[in-house]
């Protein structure tokens, strides 16, 4: 009897240390789908931002508008074939706050608002290509 308690004690400390293993081992897996992705961007440049048109669908970057908390950094990332850029103002009004160069496809650029404020940002080679942050 002793020793059948003993057994059925130790079946159920390996049932709740399976079952807290399980339980633990589920949290990062939600979160596996975004670290699939060699970046995860706030902000996409998605294929054929380079031709003219994509503003009036709003796809120039994705999405045009982001909102962060200040001191929080806004990642973008070139999913087009083309060359673009994240630079800090408007095409005709360009600001020095940044300014990523030219990105290749696939490459990043990250930037971290320091100050509340709206921020207008632009493409430097695909005038049509604006975006916005909004920083609280
Ligand atoms: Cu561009």
């Amino acid at each position: 009897m002793v020793c059948q308690k003993i057994i059925a004690t130790g079946i159920i400390i390996a049932a709740l240390t399976v079952a807290g293993f399980a339980f633990s081992g589920s949290a990062p897996e939600q979160n596996s789908e975004e670290s699939e992705m060699p970046v995860k961007g706030d902000v996409i440049m998605p294929a054929k931002a380079s031709r003219p048109g994509c503003e009036e669908l709003d796809r120039c970057y994705i999405p045009s508008t982001v909102t962060v908390e200040s001191g929080k950094q806004v990642i973008w990332v070139n999913e087009d074939s083309a060359f673009h850029s994240v630079t800090s103002g408007l095409y005709d009004e360009p600001t020095d706050l940044f300014d990523s160069g030219h990105l290749d496809p696939s490459e990043s650029f990250a930037f971290e608002f320091k100050e509340s404020g709206t921020y207008d940002y632009f493409c430097t080679l695909h005038p049509w290509m604006e975006g916005q942050v909004m920083v609280g």
